[in-house]
């Protein structure tokens, strides 16, 4: 490697990053057609079952793995289950827990919020979708010795590799939903996870049914959302 191609900070070397820049008018055009491609993602319950090849997720896993985290730990696991068996496993345990999430333990303001959803306790798309990818917050990590060595910032990590994923899934063509039946422990037990494991969130992956039918809401307008001071 060139000299002028990295530097050495307090020993460790930094090697030289360039990123291509682009003139106003494209980079308004880009960032303009970024949006309106984003814009077009939306959560579905409904899922084909049609095979999707174990290339593109694992494209898709290797995306949200690219997302920044607290000291470079990645502190993320993606656990692809395609098993029918293990996929009716976490349908019936996920029901069972949304039963009483919507029987018992939801309150009735957290079920108003959810009708305009159409959402209840049944979770098909749990085994229709060809792939579950289930990702687990890493909460420190088992050195050598079985000394634990801590972890940051774990779940705004986990949360942005999520945001990765989701970004990722939406390029291939494919759909998703955030799943988070709460609580969501039965992950843990069913897919065998180590003790330093926490379930974070549950997405089928798959493509879009057929017909499939999405609420009819908005996102909230710029400014709404943005501050410029
Ligand atoms: N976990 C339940 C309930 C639910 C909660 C929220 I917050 C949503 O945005 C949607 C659903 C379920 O998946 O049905």
């Amino acid at each position: 490697m060139d000299t002028n191609d990295y530097i050495l900070v307090e020993g460790f070397k930094h090697i030289r990053y360039q990123q291509k820049k682009y003139e106003e008018k494209e980079m308004i055009d880009r960032s303009k057609e970024y949006y309106d491609w984003l814009d077009k993602r939306r959560s579905v319950r409904h899922f084909s079952d049609k095979p999707v090849p174990i290339e593109v997720i694992e494209n898709i896993i290797k995306s949200a793995s690219t997302a920044p985290s607290g000291a470079n730990k990645q502190p993320w696991t993606f656990c692809v289950i395609e098993n029918p068996e293990i996929k009716k496993k976490i349908r019936i345990a996920a029901e069972k827990e949304e039963q009483k999430s919507y029987n018992e333990r939801m309150s009735d303001e957290w079920l108003e919020d959810l009708k305009h959803l159409g959402t209840d306790a049944n979770k098909p798309f749990l085994e229709t979708a060809p792939y579950l990818i289930a990702v687990f917050k890493r909460q420190f990590e088992y050195g050598e010795n079985e000394e634990k060595h801590k972890n940051y910032y774990v779940n705004e990590s986990v949360g942005l590799a999520c945001g990765f994923l989701i970004s990722a899934i939406h390029n291939a063509g494919l759909v998703t939903l955030t799943h988070t039946p709460s609580p969501m422990r039965f992950l843990e037990k069913i897919l065998n996870r180590p003790d330093n494991e926490r379930a974070f969130l549950l997405l089928p992956v798959g493509y879009v049914a057929e017909k499939s039918y999405v609420p009819d809401i908005q996102r909230k307008t710029l400014e709404l959302v943005m501050d410029l001071y």
